[in-house]
């Protein structure tokens, strides 16, 4: 009776009548508590692994509380939910961040220092967890980071790889991976929910039937797989708001079938239920490529069917729902193609499963859906081979190919036949025909947003200029939108950088500006303030030494903290021209060589510090990093030199890493050929920190360069719109080189980097120069044929711009930065 239940309630509430209490005393005993009934571990004796996941615990709950108060108040106000799917989220270290969003700074540092701990040793204790590859998957993890702060009822829904993204290992001088098992004994901040499971079917095959007077289709048979959700909040900064990001873990659909213990179906029985669990094991360790592998597009599948079963099993429970409302009531953002067999099964749900008209379920999903586009390489826009797809997921095809039936009808109506008929396909004809995901997404979506303001005018008029011209003439214009990537600057400034985000604080009066970052535009007032100046110079400085003490510890790695810092990290791709950096870096040396001891003295001291992860089937990226290695090696063992320029490659590089390299930079290198680089984030970050940028006009650069002012960048190199000129009269042999580039070659082809030592390496380096001027020589190492096709347009390019780095880098730049 509602009696009973009333009184029910009311004893529930007096049995836990208020939260856990934050003050220090409180959150030591919450403590002591999980380290002697949750870990079973006596407080008198534990390790910092131990301490860390006891405070990990305590966050937990008070983590918990916010999170059940936040779902229990959407419910209650029935606000619309944004969904971001995403095959990727590099959330980097939780414990900080927790602490700082839920203002449990002061009662933790008084807490822990009380017990003898350092919160700072507590948080290097934590695995970084990291299910992303770069920029793309820190992106979505900063985006969860705002919604929340913004107090948006946003959940991100992706997957909980075991593996993550590799740990990588330098051994002579080479990339080695090492796999990375993040989940160890557990992390404390997730919360596994075995009670929340969904059935994901693959393979089988379509059922047609007439039912009720209606023509329906059913997938069967095949095999199932439960995706089992493990919720980890995410709590906003200055608000009581807290997220959800709920990965899925595969989980074989039955537990063992007990006879097969006796039977000869044991082995199969393991065979299958492992199988199950490789869907979730590994994180493809691919950035801004893609492969056409059978496993990556289950896993796409995976967590998409679970995610909008999740979602649309929500919207049902709301009282009186109608399916009208959907669109009010849901908004989905498709991060890149790698989740857009969403179009095809959203309409399955809804057509197949809730049984609504084929029109009807169309203009819903339509409504609901959006993309992101994050790159223009051709190479990452997702295609998948027809026969795979019949195979794996039959029905969606059929969904996809009615989807294009009534979308080449529209199109024929308006242009007729010819080529933009074939362009605008959802199907690519060829040898193996193929699904474009790129196109099901754009056809399927609602809006379409680039990255950055020039990215997104190369989606109009390169990407997909056909799609654009068809917008257009049915005056959707405002289909295709730009959104600029942003950054949080709670864990950008507040968490790596304490140092700076107290000087903000201190000088504007209040942490608004965590949530405002207009707010710093205040700063200005005190830009000729001396005493500023001072505290500015003093925390660049403690960012050095902390950079210098974990080089020191990492690598055992000597820097001089009066030299300019000059940082290059991001992931190792030839657009990025990692290699135009280390072609400038030996250029200097050879420069400070021909010097006099007096003259050297008069050089800006220098520390070069490239950090990246390769793909492990890239060749050209792994013969980068030898040859960064091989040359840093030479140069910081040179007696003449080392005092005034010294170069490393930072192992490893990770969002952790980046925490610690980013506020110390004094310069950081963005420097992508014109019109490749998306947006890049990590140039917000270096710039929210006070470094300067040496880079070229691409991506967020150049509006980061309209929003700082022009004098605070060094903008080198040609623009996007000279590339393909150049690009053409490179073809045709008309890219002279500048002397002091072709001195640098010289210098790699004597030997000196390698030479007789390492003649595997020596080969590898040679090649890599005759790739940059197009020199394809007999009998030297061709790499990759695959990758030698795709980046064929670029080398020229390359050449172009690394003469202009070199020239700029050395008559343009300013003395103190020479
Ligand atoms: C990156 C872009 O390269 C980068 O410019 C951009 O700032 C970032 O996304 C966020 O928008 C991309 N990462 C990937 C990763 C995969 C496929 C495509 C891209 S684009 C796996």
């Amino acid at each position: 009776s509602s009696q009973e239940d009333g009184s029910r309630m009311e004893k529930l509430r007096q049995l836990m009548d208020h939260y856990e209490p934050n003050d220090p005393e409180s959150i030591q005993r919450s403590f002591a508590r999980h380290l002697e009934y949750s870990l079973a571990i006596t407080r008198f004796n534990f390790t910092m692994q131990d301490a860390y996941r006891a405070a990990g615990l305590v966050l937990r709950d008070r983590l918990l509380e916010s999170l059940n108060d936040t779902n229990a108040y959407y419910r209650e106000q029935d606000v619309k939910r944004g969904y971001y799917l995403s095959a990727e989220y590099l959330i980097g270290r939780h414990m900080q961040n927790a602490i700082a969003n839920l203002d449990l700074e002061q009662s933790f540092k008084d807490a822990f220092e009380d017990l003898g701990m350092k919160l700072e040793d507590l948080f290097a204790e934590e695995a970084d967890p990291a299910l992303g590859n770069g920029g793309l998957g820190r992106l979505a993890a900063c985006f969860l980071d705002s919604m929340a702060t913004l107090s948006l009822p946003c959940w991100g829904y992706g997957i909980r790889y075991s593996y993550g993204m590799f740990k990588q290992g330098i051994k002579d001088g080479r990339q080695v991976e090492e796999p990375d098992f993040w989940i160890g004994d557990g992390c404390p901040f997730e919360i596994p929910r075995p009670d929340v499971t969904y059935p994901v079917r693959f393979y089988g095959k379509v059922e047609e039937a007439y039912e009720n007077g209606k023509n329906i289709s059913r997938w069967v048979g095949g095999e199932i797989v439960q995706a089992m959700a493990y919720d980890n909040p995410i709590p906003g900064f200055d608000t009581y708001n807290t997220n959800n990001l709920r990965l899925w873990r595969a989980l074989p659909s039955q537990e063992f079938d007990l006879d097969a213990f006796s039977s000869a179906h044991f082995q199969d029985a393991i065979t299958q239920r492992r199988k199950a669990e490789d869907l979730s094991a590994v994180l493809y360790p691919n950035d801004a490529t893609y492969e056409g592998k059978e496993l990556r597009l289950r896993q796409q599948y995976f967590f998409v069917s679970a995610s909008l079963q999740d979602l649309l099993r929500e919207f049902i429970k709301r009282p009186n729902y109608k399916w009208e409302d959907l669109p009010e009531k849901v908004a989905v953002q498709m991060n890149d193609t790698h989740p857009t067999i969403a179009v095809a099964e959203m309409m399955r749900l809804l057509v197949d499963v809730q049984q609504l008209q084929w029109d009807r379920a169309w203009e819903l999903t339509r409504k609901c859906l959006n993309y992101t586009n994050h790159t223009v390489m051709p190479e990452a826009l997702e295609k998948w081979p027809v026969e795979m797809m019949e195979r794996m997921l039959p029905r969606h095809l059929q969904i996809i190919y009615q989807i294009n039936g009534i979308w080449i009808q529209k199109l024929l109506q308006r242009y007729g036949d010819g080529p933009l008929i074939a362009a605008l396909s959802i199907v690519e004809e060829g040898d193996v025909k193929k699904i474009r995901m790129g196109h099901l997404a754009i056809i399927g979506a609602n809006k379409i947003n680039g990255v950055a303001a020039i990215h997104t005018e190369i989606i109009k008029k390169e990407t997909f200029p056909e799609y654009y011209k068809w917008c257009c003439d049915n005056g959707e214009q405002n289909k295709i939108v730009n959104m600029t990537n942003g950054v949080t600057p709670r864990r950008w400034i507040h968490c790596a950088n304490p140092a700076l985000s107290e000087i903000f604080t201190k000088y504007l009066g209040s942490q608004e500006w965590l949530t405002d970052m207009n707010k710093l535009k205040d700063m200005l007032a005190y830009k000729e303030d001396s005493k500023l100046h001072e505290e500015w110079m003093a925390m660049k400085r403690g960012c050095k030494e902390k950079l210098a003490d974990w080089l020191k510890s990492k690598m055992n790695l000597e820097i001089d903290q009066d030299a300019l810092i000059d940082i290059q990290i991001k992931r190792i791709h030839e657009y990025k021209r990692q290699l135009m950096n280390i072609l400038f870096v030996i250029h200097r040396y050879m420069e400070l060589k021909k010097k006099s001891p007096s003259e050297r003295a008069a050089f800006q001291k220098r520390v070069v510090l490239i950090g990246g992860k390769a793909a492990s089937a890239y060749v050209n990226a792994k013969i980068i990093i030898k040859l960064i290695n091989n040359v840093a090696k030479v140069i910081n063992e040179d007696p003449d030199t080392k005092q005034y320029l010294k170069c490393a490659f930072v192992p490893n590089y990770c969002v952790s890493a980046a925490q610690v390299m980013i506020p110390a930079s004094d310069i950081s290198e963005h420097i992508s050929t014109a019109g490749t680089e998306a947006s890049g984030t990590s140039n917000m970050k270096f710039v929210m920190n006070g470094g300067l940028i040496v880079g070229t006009m691409d991506g967020a650069n150049i509006e980061i360069r309209e929003e700082c002012g022009h004098d605070t960048m060094f903008i080198f190199g040609c623009q996007e719109h000279e590339v393909a000129g150049i690009s053409a009269r490179a073809q045709e042999g008309h890219y002279p080189i500048d002397g002091r580039l072709q001195a640098v070659f010289d210098e790699i082809r004597s030997g000196k980097f390698a030479g007789q030592a390492e003649p595997e390496a020596q080969g590898e380096f040679e090649s890599i120069i005759n790739r940059l001027c197009n020199i394809r020589a007999a009998g030297t190492w061709d790499g990759d044929k695959q990758l030698v096709q795709q980046t064929k347009s670029r080398i020229p390019v390359d050449i172009f711009a690394h003469h202009s780095r070199t020239l700029c880098a050395c008559v343009d730049l300013p003395a103190w930065l020479r």
